[in-house]
């Protein structure tokens, strides 16, 4: 393919990649008597605008790296699955707005997403990976995880947390801007949370600083800043594409390298702030 620049590869996702959550009027949802815990409106209507925020990767190379207060100066912090800042505040920071996980977390007897104090505060965001397909019917016969039961016991339990769930045209549209633009052909699996969460802030954020998702001289192969488990693949991908998709973030980084170098910080512009 043409090599897009990085203007371009941004005004394509802004016109090609629509960010859009589970509402209760979608079939099959809007026909189950439990459509009404499903959200009435779209994330973006509901969330924000935010001026700033802040994406945090899981990342080992988060670890030593100073930059909590960096961090919790933005207007908004996203953080992924069970990542924690309890004991880690001076290298992650404390605050967390959104929290994306996806539904291998809300399921595995090991995370306790149902009891865990970790996912009760801030807005949930959801997802799991689905057919290629993207359509709701098929999806919700053979979801990856039981995600659906699993939402709707965790809003029995918390009927007042903002918990929305993505909708897999978001995965399908964002994994065919990754594959539009490199020359090898991809796996066929949904983009990373680390993706899927820097495109969710981009809608909803006039600038977003991903940390770590590019690594730094910190680059480790320690998987997590939480945890004492080694593994490239943490960093490169194995069933996500995440080395293609570092490759378009690093495109469309319109901050400098050495602040990667330094701080594993990529500056992305909000879509709002875009003139395509
Ligand atoms: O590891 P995970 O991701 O929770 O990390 C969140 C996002 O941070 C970025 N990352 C992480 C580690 C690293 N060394 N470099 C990075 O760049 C990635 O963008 C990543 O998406 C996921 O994407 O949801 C993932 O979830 C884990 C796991 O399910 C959860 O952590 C819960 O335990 C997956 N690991 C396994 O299935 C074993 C991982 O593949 C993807």
């Amino acid at each position: 393919p043409l090599k897009l620049t990085g203007p371009q590869l941004l005004c394509q996702l802004k016109e090609r990649v629509e960010v859009s959550t589970l509402t209760q009027d979608l079939q099959p949802f809007a026909s189950l008597p439990w459509s009404s815990q499903l959200p009435a409106r779209n994330i973006t209507s509901e969330i924000g605008p935010y001026k700033t925020c802040a994406v945090v990767s899981s990342a080992g190379s988060m670890k030593n790296s100073r930059l909590g207060k960096e961090i919790d100066s933005h207007d908004a912090v996203l953080r992924f699955n069970a990542a924690p800042t309890v004991g880690f505040e001076n290298d992650v920071g404390s605050k967390t707005t959104l929290r994306l996980i996806n539904s291998q977390v809300m399921a595995s007897e090991d995370h306790r997403f149902l009891s865990s104090s970790l996912y009760s505060s801030g807005i949930l965001v959801a997802w799991d990976p689905a057919p290629f397909s993207a359509d709701l019917h098929q999806w919700f016969n053979r979801t990856d995880y039981p995600i659906f039961a699993q939402f709707q016991r965790y809003r029995r339990l918390h009927p007042l947390q903002p918990f929305y769930i993505v909708h897999p045209r978001f995965e399908w549209q964002l994994w065919q801007r990754i594959q539009a633009n490199m020359a090898e052909q991809i796996q066929k699996n949904p983009p990373s949370s680390g993706l899927l969460g820097t495109v969710l802030m981009m809608s909803l954020c006039e600038v977003v600083h991903v940390y770590e998702f590019l690594p730094s001289k910190r680059k480790t192969e320690l998987c997590h800043y939480y945890q004492k488990f080694h593994d490239a693949a943490c960093t490169l991908g194995a069933y996500h594409p995440l080395l293609y998709e570092k490759n378009l973030v690093k495109r469309m980084n319109q901050g400098s390298d050495k602040d990667i170098y330094l701080s594993g910080r990529v500056t992305l512009p909000g879509f709002s702030a875009l003139n395509c």
